[in-house]
C-alpha cells in the first residue's frame, strides 16, 4: 500500500504555506501567531496519523493550543501513546513537514517518513485531538480535520478540553482492557478517577476553607466546574475567578498562573483576603500556583518548587510508615528552581534531586529513572512520576501494623490522583489540598518550609539567539565564547549569587535569570548579567539597565 498521493495533494492545496513563515517544533510544539499556522497544524494531522501507524496504531493525540501566550498566538503538539511529549526524534520531522514548500514537498516529506520509519500503512491510524477556547482554534481545527481526512484516520474529537485531559485520554484510549488500564477516555471518567480518589484520601478529615480559582480566562474555567461538579463535597470548596472564556481579548491578560510567577502579585479581579487561600491556572491549566496575603496585605507565592518540596516531603513520610524503605523519593528540578528550595531538599529532606533543561519533556525523562520522581518547574509546572519497580515494591510490601496498613493504602490512592502521564493543573491542585487538608495546614504553614531567595528573570533581545548554545542543563554558556566567564566574575560579588543565560525555547529571545541573598544584590546581578549579554552578544532594541 502506498500514499495516497490525490487526495493528500487535494487537501494539501486547501492549506498553502505562508511564504514567508518558518516554522520550528520547539519546547512545546509549534507556537506562533494562530492565523498563520493553518498549513502546520493540517500537516500535524498527517504526522500523528504517521506516528500511530509506526506505533502499531495506537491512539496519538493532537492538541491545539498556545497555553499562556498572548490570545492571538496559537500553537499545536503531538502526544505519544502513554501521553507524553512526541519523543524528540520526531520533532524534526514536524519542523521539515511544516516547512515544505508546495503540496509535492509535502507529499515527498511524508514519503521520507514512511521510508526511514518504516511505517506500515495498512495499519489504521487513530487520532484523539482537542484545542483550548482561542479564537482561532475553531479553524485551525477544521485544517487539523482535513489532515486526519488525508490518511483517512479513524479521529476522536475532544472538543475544548486543557491540555492534561487530552494526555489523559490518549493514555487512556492506550491502556484499555490492558493491565495498565488508565481509566476511561471521557471527561466523566476524567473527573471520576480523580474526584474519587481525592475523596478516598481526606475523608473523615476536617474541611477546608474555601479556594479561589484564577482560571486565566481559559479552559480550566469550564473544567474545574465539571471537576467540582463531580466531586460534590465539601472538600473540594470553590469560587471560579477569571472565568470568562466567551469575551475576546481577556484569556491570560493580567491573571493566569505566568502573569502571577512573572509579576509576583496577583491576577486582576482577585483582591487577596489576609487568611484566604488562592491559586491560578495557565490559559490550558497544566500549570498551578498558589498563594495568599498575610496579615501586613503582603503577597507570598506558593510556586512549582513549594509545590515540589510539599509532595516529596509527604511522599517521602508515606514510604517510611508504610515501610517500603528501598524505595527512593527524588526530586527534578530546573535551573529556574529556587536556590533555597534545591538546599531544602538536599539538606533537610535529604532526598537526591537533579536538574534537568527546561521544558516538561526534559524533566519528566529525568523522573522516569527515579522510584517516585517528583518534578516541577519553578512555573508551575509538573507533577509525579512512580516507575514500575516502585509500583513492583508496593505490590510487594505486607503491612503489619494499621499504621502502615494506612500508609500503603495512600500511596495507591495517590497515584490514582495524581496525572502520570503530564502536568496537570487540577490533578496538581487536589494533590495539594490533600496533602493541606491531611496535615491541617494553612498557606502560612505550608510557606514555612524555607524562604525563597530573592530572584529576578530578565529576557534580552538579540541579533541572533541561535549563537547561545548552553551546557549542564542550562547553567552554563558554551558560546558565545567568554560571555560565561563574565557571569562567572560576576555572580562571585553576590552573596549566595547565583545566575545563568539561556535561549528561550519558546520565543526569540535570551533570558536571564538571577538571585542574591538580598532583593538589591539580585537585581544588581540580573542587570549586570542582561547588560554584559547585551553587550558581547549582539543586543537589540534598549539596553537592561534599570539599576546600573
Ligand atoms: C514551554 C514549556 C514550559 C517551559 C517554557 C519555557 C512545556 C509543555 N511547556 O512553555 O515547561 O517552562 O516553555 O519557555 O514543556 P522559554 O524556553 O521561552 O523560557
Ligand atoms: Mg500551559
Amino acid at each position: 500500500m502506498s500514499l495516497n498521493v490525490e487526495q493528500i495533494s487535494k487537501y494539501s492545496d486547501k492549506h498553502p504555506k505562508p511564504s514567508s513563515t518558518t516554522f520550528t517544533y520547539g519546547t512545546a510544539g509549534f507556537r506562533t501567531i494562530g492565523e498563520t499556522l493553518e498549513s502546520t497544524v493540517f500537516r500535524c494531522g498527517m504526522l500523528a496519523a504517521l506516528r500511530s501507524q509506526s506505533k502499531q496504531g495506537k491512539v496519538i493525540g493532537v492538541m491545539v493550543t498556545a497555553s499562556h501566550n498572548r490570545e492571538e498566538d496559537n500553537g499545536v503538539k503531538l502526544v505519544d501513546p502513554m501521553g507524553e511529549m512526541l519523543q524528540q526524534s520526531w520533532e524534526g520531522y514536524c519542523t521539515t513537514m511544516a516547512n515544505a514548500a508546495t503540496s509535492e514537498e509535502v507529499v515527498e516529506v511524508l514519503a521520507h517518513i514512511v521510508q526511514e520509519e518504516r511505517i506500515d500503512l495498512t495499519i489504521k491510524p487513530r487520532v484523539a485531538y482537542a484545542r483550548d477556547t482561542r479564537p482561532s482554534g475553531p479553524l485551525l481545527q477544521a485544517a487539523l480535520e482535513d489532515g486526519l481526512s488525508a490518511l483517512d484516520v479513524d479521529a476522536s474529537n475532544y472538543g475544548v478540553v486543557t491540555t492534561p485531559q487530552l494526555h489523559y485520554f490518549v493514555r487512556c484510549m492506550n491502556t484499555e482492557n490492558s493491565s495498565a488500564a488508565y481509566g476511561e477516555p471521557t471527561e466523566a471518567g476524567y473527573n471520576a478517577k480523580y474526584g474519587q480518589a481525592f475523596l478516598r484520601l481526606v475523608s473523615g478529615k476536617q474541611t477546608p476553607t474555601k479556594l479561589y480559582i484564577d482560571a486565566a480566562n481559559g479552559v480550566g474555567a469550564p473544567q474545574v466546574l465539571k471537576l467540582a461538579d463531580a466531586i460534590n463535597s465539601p472538600y473540594f470548596n470553590i469560587e471560579v475567578r477569571n472565568s470568562d472564556t466567551q469575551t475576546l481579548g481577556k484569556l491570560n491578560v493580567d491573571c493566569g498562573a505566568d502573569h502571577v510567577k512573572s509579576n509576583q502579585r496577583p491576577p486582576a479581579g482577585v483582591t487577596l483576603v489576609p487568611g484566604s487561600r488562592y491559586c491560578s491556572f495557565d490559559g490550558d491549566a497544566d500549570r498551578i500556583l498558589y498563594y495568599y496575603a498575610d496579615e501586613h496585605g503582603t503577597f507570598h507565592l506558593l510556586d512549582g518548587d513549594k509545590i515540589s518540596t510539599l509532595v516529596a516531603t509527604y511522599l517521602r513520610d508515606l514510604v517510611s510508615t508504610a515501610g517500603v524503605d528501598d524505595l527512593q523519593v527524588g526530586v527534578v528540578q530546573t535551573a529556574y528552581a529556587n536556590g533555597n528550595s534545591t538546599s531544602y531538599i538536599k539538606d533537610t529532606l535529604k532526598l537526591p534531586t537533579v536538574f534537568a533543561k527546561t521544558g516538561v519533556k526534559h524533566l519528566h525523562h529525568e523522573a522516569e529513572k527515579m522510584n517516585i520522581g517528583v518534578y516541577f518547574e519553578a512555573n508551575g509546572h509538573g507533577t509525579v512520576l512512580f516507575n514500575p519497580s516502585a509500583v513492583a515494591k508496593l505490590r510487594a510490601v505486607e503491612p503489619a501494623t494499621p499504621a502502615q496498613v494506612d500508609a500503603v493504602e495512600r500511596l495507591w490512592a495517590l497515584r490514582d490522583l495524581i496525572n502520570e502521564s503530564v502536568g496537570d493543573a487540577m490533578s496538581d491542585m487536589l494533590l495539594v489540598e490533600t496533602i493541606l487538608i491531611c496535615k491541617g495546614w494553612t498557606l502560612p504553614q505550608w510557606d514555612e518550609a524555607y524562604t525563597d531567595l530573592p530572584s529576578r528573570l530578565l529576557k534580552v533581545v538579540v541579533n541572533d539567539s541561535t549563537i547561545f548554545k548552553t551546557t549542564n542543563a542550562e547553567q552554563t554558556l558554551m558560546s558565545p565564547p567568554l560571555l560565561q566567564d563574565v557571569v562567572d566574575s560576576l555572580v562571585t560579588k553576590f552573596p549566595r549569587g547565583r545566575a545563568f543565560v539561556r535561549p528561550s525555547g519558546t520565543e526569540d529571545a535570551v533570558r536571564v535569570y538571577a538571585e542574591a541573598a538580598t532583593r538589591r544584590d539580585c537585581d544588581q546581578l540580573a542587570y549586570s548579567v542582561a547588560g554584559a549579554v547585551f553587550d558581547k552578544a549582539g543586543g537589540r532594541g534598549e539596553r537592561p539597565s534599570e539599576f546600573i
